[in-house]
């Protein structure tokens, strides 16, 4: 019998994933310009700035019964007066959960259900999330650093981006008067 080394490392303080199979992936406001509301104000910004990246341990790829890990790193700025945030989605299988927690920065998790009910919670360093099943979810950068946030949820998940990209969230976070309002979209 051998102890074997650990392969994969995560950083408590930083949320980095580095090590076995860890898989990176970047986002930049190009990817993701269909999402902003204010589509002339996209005109004033360098699209290929990086709006957001993952990192994910992925041991698995979607075998059911396995569990995924990964970090987001979300930028800080604003389209308009509407802040970076993450494409979102529902999961493809429907009933799969999911925990986030705040590693660090400020931001809020947008929330969805079926009926298009939207809720968010205010994401911290510290604090848990947890994403019911049948529950569409959003990163949003309220604050002025990177927002960073861990992430857990069943490797046969997958992602309906879809779905968010024709019916969108029913609510838009935007900065107004220097904080972050819920409006209705
Ligand atoms: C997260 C998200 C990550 C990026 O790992 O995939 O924050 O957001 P989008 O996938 O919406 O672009 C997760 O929720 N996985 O299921
Ligand atoms: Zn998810």
């Amino acid at each position: 019998m051998t102890i074997i080394e650990a392969s994969t490392f995560f950083n408590g303080t930083t949320g980095s994933l580095t090590g076995k199979e860890v898989v990176k992936s970047a986002r930049t406001l190009r990817d993701i310009t269909g999402i902003f509301e204010d589509q002339k104000a996209l005109e004033e910004v360098d699209l290929d700035q990086i709006a957001y990246e993952v990192e994910i341990h992925e041991p698995v790829k979607g075998a059911e019964g396995g569990l995924l890990f990964g970090t987001s790193y979300i930028h800080s700025g604003k389209v308009g007066n509407e802040y970076f945030m993450t494409k979102g989605h529902f999961h493809e299988i429907r009933n799969r959960a999911e925990y986030y927690w705040g590693i660090k920065g400020e931001g809020l998790l947008l929330l969805m259900d079926e009926d298009r009910k939207c809720w968010a919670e205010k994401v911290s360093e510290g604090s848990l999330h947890y994403i019911p099943r049948n529950v569409a979810h959003r990163l949003i950068n309220t604050g002025e650093e990177i927002l960073t946030v861990g992430a857990c949820w069943p490797s046969d998940a997958g992602h309906d981006y879809g779905t968010i990209q024709k019916e969108g969230f029913s609510v838009r976070v935007k900065e107004i008067d220097g904080r972050p309002v819920l409006q209705e979209n």
